[in-house]
């Protein structure tokens, strides 16, 4: 495949495979995007995770295992994709953790209380699929079919917690307090985690122009929003953005202005938590080593064993 094969490619909004001729920049753009949503979801197992143990019930449990169980597979289908592009999954992993590579500035955020999981749930996870389902279209194959099957678990774990919130308003007035207070904190970071205003996003417009990104980071902060609006009145929420309203002339909800140095500071390292997610990631690799250690011992008597039958099979010959 030659550049003039990769831009048809791209025109006839055609998938690019591993194997295709692809431009430099393509390959880091994508390798960058993919490293950083693995990364997400990795680091993104750690806020709820601390919940698992003190779920109120066997049931909540149950579920919460679950979910956090499915981040850690989308996380590995997304290293996986990285991989095709000849990403080192090892590599990948050590930029992580020396702070070299980013992750969503969501996960920065402290779990305060159990309503945290379901607005996690809803917010969070509301926003990854406003996100995410744009890149099930994704130029890069591997990424967008990855990108189909966690879309629908990320469905599923919107609506678990969605119901989780329903129950918790139907309670007493304690734990209606609590979701209200868990949306006032998750909502202005919800909306951070779109990126950037369009003006001040690097890698928009070329990541249109490739069809990685189907809709810019306003445009998805905005569906998210006028998504969002309805099911907050459903649930007997009020959303913490005093300016926020229908706008019958443009045919969306305005909003307040969001703190962009927030997002900034988050994202280069002084939010509430990074220190701490970093490190329990690091932890959780370097106690990990003796795994890897064993497997690829394995793998190596494994390879050699075939060798032998190799051999001997020739010498037969
Ligand atoms: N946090 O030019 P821009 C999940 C960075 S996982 C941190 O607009 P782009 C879940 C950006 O990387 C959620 N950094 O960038 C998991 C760039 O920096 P570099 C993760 C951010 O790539 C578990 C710079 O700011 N989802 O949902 O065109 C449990 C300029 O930005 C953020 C994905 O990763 C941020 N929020 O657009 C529950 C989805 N925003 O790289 C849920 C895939 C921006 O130049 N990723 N930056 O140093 C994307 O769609 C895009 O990468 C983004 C940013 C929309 C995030």
């Amino acid at each position: 495949m030659t550049q003039e094969q990769f831009e048809r490619t791209i025109d006839r909004d055609q998938r690019v495979e591993p194997r295709d001729w692809m431009p430099d920049a393509y390959r880091a753009t994508m390798i960058r995007q993919i490293a950083q949503h693995a990364h997400s979801e990795i680091i993104g197992m750690q806020p709820e995770g601390l919940w698992i143990t003190r779920a109120p019930s066997l049931r909540r449990r149950a579920i919460l295992l679950a979910k956090v169980q499915d981040e850690a597979g989308h996380g590995l289908y997304l290293y996986s994709a990285a991989e095709t592009l000849g990403a080192d999954r090892a590599e990948l992993t050590e930029k992580l953790i020396s702070g070299r590579q980013k992750y969503s500035s969501i996960f920065n955020y402290p779990t305060l209380t159990f309503a945290d999981v379901g607005v996690i749930g809803w917010l969070v996870d509301g926003a990854a699929i406003c996100n995410q389902v744009p890149l099930c279209r994704s130029s890069y194959g591997p990424y967008a079919r990855a990108m189909i099957r966690i879309c629908k678990e990320e469905s599923f774990h919107q609506r678990q917690g969605y119901e989780l919130l329903m129950t918790l308003m139907r309670g007493t007035p304690a734990q209606r307090e609590m979701v209200q207070d868990a949306v006032n904190r998750w909502w202005w970071p919800s909306l951070m985690m779109f990126g950037p205003p369009d003006a001040d996003s690097t890698h928009t417009e070329r990541s249109m122009a490739w069809k990685i990104k189907r809709h810019t980071n306003d445009e998805l902060r905005q569906r998210f929003v006028d998504m969002t609006v309805p099911q907050a009145d459903a649930l007997g929420v009020t959303l913490p953005d005093p300016e926020l309203r229908w706008n019958a002339e443009r045919g969306h909800h305005d909003f307040g202005p969001i703190d962009w140095s927030e997002l900034k500071r988050v994202i280069s390292g002084d939010g509430p938590c990074n220190a701490e997610r970093v490190a329990v990631r690091r932890a959780a690799h370097e106690d990990g080593a003796w795994v890897r250690e064993a497997a690829a011992a394995y793998a190596a008597k494994q390879a050699e064993r075939e060798r032998r039958r190799d051999g001997e099979g020739l010498a037969a010959v």
